[in-house]
Parts: structure tokens; C-alpha cells; sequence
């Protein structure tokens, strides 16, 4: 009975799996983890109850797995083509954060965790107390990644790789077996020019290593259920599910190694025109059932028909195309409350821009 489990079989497992980073970290309270209390107090959290509840668990891995002494964390490059022109720039077309260009990320990555978590049981000839997170558990992921050796906490809050850039996804796997290597920390080098905190549209990331959710993209077109503040619409630009601009501004490579390209979980993420960048016109024509049958397997389900709607109201607006009236007047009679008034404003904004 082994009373450590091999770190190299592990590793060779996990990439074996498809993940591009694997690195392996001690289960230590996140060595971040004071930020959290202050992010809160400050409403960054922009009203995400579930973030402020039980703060010491999301603090301290011990709490979420009695016994934990190791984490395996895993990072999933993605996302790296570039979008072909003639859709990523067309003003009738709306832009989806890479992240959602494929199925949901949690349903690539758990599942093979889960395996892995296997794998290591079999290979240890006895059961563990395990289990696996990737955004639902309350864990500071960031944090143990960046102790995995993983990458860096960026100014952007982003965990960066120096290899694959800041678009990772991240998962992790907590074991209460000692393994018999970890992996080190690798050094701060995040760039001096700021360029994350400088690109972001709407003035989310006020601060190096503070990200403001209440103005950042992601949660406006994503988490938020209500209306977008009219003085933040303009700033969402055309950006419809999530946004990547504090990552592809990084000046750490945001490639996809060709060694790792053409893999099935890479080929998840390929871009595909329709549900990287929608035509708006044709969003504003869903109904409910139109909008299950579209999305459905896919993240922009999150939105829900009103947020998606609402948002592609506010790109339509900002697009400055007067092509877009037609859609946009019809939206104003959206039996939605909320569709109507972000249609109402797209048109006021369409009529400004075109008195000039
Ligand atoms: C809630 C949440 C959001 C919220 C709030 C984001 C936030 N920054 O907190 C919203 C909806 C806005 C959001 C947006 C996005 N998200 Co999100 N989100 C989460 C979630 C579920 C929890 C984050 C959390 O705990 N926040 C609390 C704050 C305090 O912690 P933190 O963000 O990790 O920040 C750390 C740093 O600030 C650090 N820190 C503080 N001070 C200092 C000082 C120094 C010097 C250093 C080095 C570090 C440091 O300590 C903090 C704690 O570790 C995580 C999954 C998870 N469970 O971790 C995914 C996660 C962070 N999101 C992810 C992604 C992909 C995104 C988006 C890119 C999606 C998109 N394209 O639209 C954006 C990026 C926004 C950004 N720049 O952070 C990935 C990030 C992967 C990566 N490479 O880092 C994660 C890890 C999901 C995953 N499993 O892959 N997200």
C-alpha cells in the first residue's frame, strides 16, 4: 500500500487526458485568500451572493475536502484563433467571449477529472476522498493554480501562462493522499505597461489585481439579470456573452501550441460563425422555444432569451447601422419588459449617431 501517490503518472495521465498544464500543489489555504474579505466589503462582487457565503471555505481547501493534502490543477489553453474579419468586425454581428465558442468548459473538463481521479485510485490500489472543481466548488482556483506552478496572477486577475497566455480554463482535483513531488510557484511576471487593466472597455479593472464585477463585461452581459446601466451600455461595444479584451491585450503569447491543436477538446473551441458571432437581427427574432433549440449544450444558455436579447439590443445600438432599426423596432414590442426598454434605447442611440 502506497502511502504517497507518484507525481510523474499523474502528470502523464492528465496530459494524456487532453489538458494542456497539469501541476501539482500542496492543499494550503490560497495564498491570496485576504483578498477576498476586502473584495466583498467593497461590492465588487457585484451582489454574487454565493461568492460572499461561508468565505473561510473558499479560503481553505481542508474546508471543502475533510483530509485534502494535494490539489492537481489543470488548465485548458483555448480560443486562440483569430476570428476572420468579415464576421469579428461586421456591425450587424455580436461577439461571444472565446470561452463560450464551444460547449460548456465544465462539462469538458470535470468529466476528466473525474477519470483522473480514477486512474489515480486504480493506480494506488485503494479508494480516496477526492473531488473535483471547476467553478461551482468554492475554491479561489487562480490562487492553487498559481502555486502549481501553472502561471501567474495577472494584474487582470487573469491566471497567466507564460507558455499559452491568459486564455485557460481551470479545473482541480483535491486528494487526501500526500503526492511525492509538488510543484513550485513560478515568478511574478506580469508586464509593466498595464495593458489588461488600460484595454478594458469599461473601467472593470480600476486597480491592479481588483476587478470591479459590477462594470466588467462578463457579468454585465452574463450574471447580471437587470438592465445594464445606460451609462456603461456604449462601452459593451458589441460584445453580447463575456468579453475577452483584458486577455487578447496581454502582451504574454495568446497561442495554442500546434502540438496541441486539432485535439477533440481543442476542436471544441474552434470558431464557428454563428455562435461566435451571431447576426444580432436574428437573436432579436427568437422566441423562448428558439431560443432553447439554438443554444441548446452551449454556455450562452446562462443569458437566458431576456439577457441575451437585452444585450444584443445594446450591440445593435452601438453598432451605429441603420439596418438594425427594423429588428430594433420590433424588439420595442418585445412582451419583455426588459427587451423593450434596452430596444427603446438602441434606437434613441441609433437616431443620436445618425444626426451626428
Ligand atoms: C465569480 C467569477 C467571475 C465573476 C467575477 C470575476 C472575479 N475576478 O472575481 C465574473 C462574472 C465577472 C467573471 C468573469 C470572468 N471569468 Co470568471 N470566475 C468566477 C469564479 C467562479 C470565482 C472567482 C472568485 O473567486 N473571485 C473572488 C476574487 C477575490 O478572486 P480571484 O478573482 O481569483 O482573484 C484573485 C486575485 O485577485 C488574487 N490577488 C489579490 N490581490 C493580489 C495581489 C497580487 C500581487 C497577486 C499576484 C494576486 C492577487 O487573489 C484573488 C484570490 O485568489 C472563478 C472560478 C473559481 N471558483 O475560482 C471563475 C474564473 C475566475 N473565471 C474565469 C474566466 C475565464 C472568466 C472570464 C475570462 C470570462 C469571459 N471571457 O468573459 C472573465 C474574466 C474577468 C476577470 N478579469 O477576472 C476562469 C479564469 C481562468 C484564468 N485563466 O484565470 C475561472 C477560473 C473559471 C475556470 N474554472 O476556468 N468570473
Amino acid at each position: 500500500m502506497y502511502t504517497s501517490a507518484d507525481s510523474d503518472k499523474i502528470r502523464r495521465q492528465a496530459l494524456a487526458l487532453g489538458f494542456d498544464l497539469v501541476g501539482l500543489a500542496p492543499a494550503r489555504r490560497a495564498a491570496h485568500a485576504d483578498a477576498l474579505a476586502p473584495w466583498l466589503a467593497g461590492g465588487r462582487h457585484a451582489g454574487m451572493g454565493w461568492l460572499a457565503r461561508d468565505p473561510e471555505t473558499r479560503a481553505d481547501p481542508a474546508r471543502l475536502l475533510a483530509g485534502a493534502k494535494s490539489i492537481v490543477c489543470v488548465a485548458l489553453a483555448y480560443g486562440a484563433e483569430i476570428p476572420p474579419a468579415q464576421c469579428w468586425d461586421d456591425p450587424l454581428r455580436g461577439r461571444v467571449a472565446r470561452f463560450a465558442w464551444g460547449p460548456d468548459y465544465h462539462d469538458l473538463i470535470a468529466p476528466r477529472l473525474e477519470e483522473l481521479a480514477r486512474y489515480i485510485e486504480r493506480d494506488l490500489g485503494r479508494p480516496l476522498a477526492w473531488k473535483v472543481a471547476v467553478d461551482f466548488a468554492p475554491l479561489l482556483e487562480r490562487d492553487h493554480a498559481a502555486r502549481a506552478g501553472l502561471g501567474f496572477i495577472g494584474k487582470s486577475n487573469m491566471l497567466v501562462s507564460p507558455v499559452f497566455g491568459p486564455l485557460l480554463l481551470l479545473g482541480e482535483l483535491l486528494l487526501d493522499v500526500a503526492l511525492d513531488r509538488y510543484d513550485e510557484p513560478l515568478p511574478q511576471a506580469c508586464c509593466a505597461a498595464s495593458c489588461c487593466t488600460a484595454a478594458c472597455p469599461t473601467g472593470a479593472l480600476p486597480e491592479p489585481y481588483q476587478l470591479d464585477a459590477r462594470r466588467c463585461i462578463s457579468w454585465l452581459t452574463i450574471e447580471n439579470k437587470g438592465a445594464i446601466p445606460e451609462v456603461l451600455r456604449p462601452n459593451l461595444g458589441r460584445w453580447i456573452f463575456g468579453c475577452d479584451e483584458c486577455q487578447t491585450s496581454c502582451q504574454w503569447p495568446v497561442v495554442c501550441g500546434s502540438a496541441v491543436e486539432g485535439t477533440p477538446l481543442h476542436a471544441a473551441f474552434r470558431f464557428q460563425p454563428e455562435l461566435a458571432t451571431p447576426r444580432l437581427e436574428e437573436l432579436l427574432a427568437l422566441d423562448e422555444r428558439g431560443f432553447r433549440e439554438r443554444f441548446a449544450g452551449t454556455p450562452l444558455l446562462r443569458a437566458k432569451r431576456r439577457g441575451l436579447l437585452r444585450n444584443a439590443a445594446v450591440a445593435l445600438g452601438n453598432s451605429g447601422a441603420a439596418a438594425a432599426r427594423p429588428a430594433l423596432e420590433r424588439a420595442a414590442t418585445d412582451p419583455d419588459e426588459l427587451i423593450r426598454d434596452h430596444a427603446a434605447w438602441a434606437l434613441r442611440r441609433l437616431t443620436a449617431a445618425a444626426c451626428g
